[in-house]
């Protein structure tokens, strides 16, 4: 049995708990509870704070967690035992970044120097203003980081940044991105046993997150064309081309990237494909 820590609730449970269906894991969740059991995959499920998560997994209290990747590199210098990421989950994706007053003179790091900036990230700033060789004295401040200028208490602020209307409402510009976060499986050292179901976790998880960047084509095209409607489209071996009833057209069935989709199909429609059909993939296995 692995136990698997998730934040209790917060920006990253919904789609903490998604990706578990998505995977296939079922188990009931109800309300207030600490922990719940898979019905059909050698999970246990323990819901806590994020902050807390980095130290459950390098106590082994959990084997492994779901976490935002900012709060694991703020944490992981204070942690007693080693813990990795493992997979990185594409969800929950914001950075870090510093922000000074609108209107504040700003033309670049060095003007930092000898300023005050609160944080709730402090070892992620302190790292960044030693590689950039700035000196300033760093507000550790756990909450609503983003009212410091404005009360007094700082020059400068280093927060999270998704929309960025946050900092908007204000009155507050990003300077510098110091940090790219996203949601990450983290794991301690494990044994044998644990270690096999972590890789049967990640093996779902990879196939699902292949599924989610391709969509499966079907369409039809006249004989003549084929050759160039499959070159433009690779699938994973080749594309799976079969007679249609009518003489002289083929129905062609193949994978394309989400990034290069409509791309694709504007070129497959250039190249004489009809009644294109694009379908969603649920899982990709390699
Ligand atoms: O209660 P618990 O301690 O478990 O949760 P929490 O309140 O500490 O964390 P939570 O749920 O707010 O965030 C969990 C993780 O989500 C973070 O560690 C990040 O990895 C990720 N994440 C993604 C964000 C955001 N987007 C985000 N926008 N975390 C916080 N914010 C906040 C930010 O602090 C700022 O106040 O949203 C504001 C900025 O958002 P915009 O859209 O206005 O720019
Ligand atoms: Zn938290």
């Amino acid at each position: 049995m692995l136990r698997i820590a998730i934040q209790k609730s917060g920006r990253l449970t919904e789609e903490s708990l998604e990706l578990m269906q998505e995977c296939g894991i079922d188990f009931g969740k109800s309300g207030g509870k600490l922990k719940a059991t898979a019905y059909n995959f050698p999970l246990e499920f323990l819901f806590l704070r994020d902050d807390d998560i980095p130290e459950y997994v390098a106590d082994g209290v959990a084997d492994v967690g779901i976490i935002g990747e900012n709060v694991i590199a703020e944490e992981r210098s204070s942690l007693l035992q080693p813990v990795d990421i493992v997979e990185r989950l594409g969800f929950s994706r914001c950075r870090l970044s510093l922000a000074v007053p609108k209107g504040a003179a700003y033309s670049g790091i060095q003007d930092l120097h000898g300023k005050r900036i609160a944080t709730s990230f402090p070892n992620i700033l302190k790292e960044f203003l030693a590689q950039h060789g700035v000196s300033a004295e760093i507000h550790e401040i756990s909450g609503s980081v983003e009212i410091a200028p404005s009360i007094g208490l700082a020059e400068a602020i280093c927060d999270i940044v998704s929309s960025g209307s946050t900092l908007l409402s204000n009155g507050l510009v990003e300077v510098e991105t110091i940090f790219r976060s996203e949601a990450v499986l983290i794991s301690r050292p494990l044994t044998a046993d644990k270690q096999r179901i972590v890789d049967d976790l990640r093996f779902r998880i990879q196939s699902v997150g292949r599924a989610k960047k391709t969509k499966y084509i079907v369409l039809n095209a006249p004989n003549h064309a084929l050759e160039t409607i499959i070159s433009l489209l690779p699938g994973m071996k080749s594309p799976t081309v079969t007679p249609l009833a009518t003489s002289g057209w083929s129905s062609v069935h193949s994978v394309v990237p989400e990034d290069t989709f409509w791309e694709s199909i504007g070129k497959l429609k250039e190249a004489g494909a009809e009644g294109i059909l694009v379908v969603p993939i649920e899982k990709m296995i390699l």
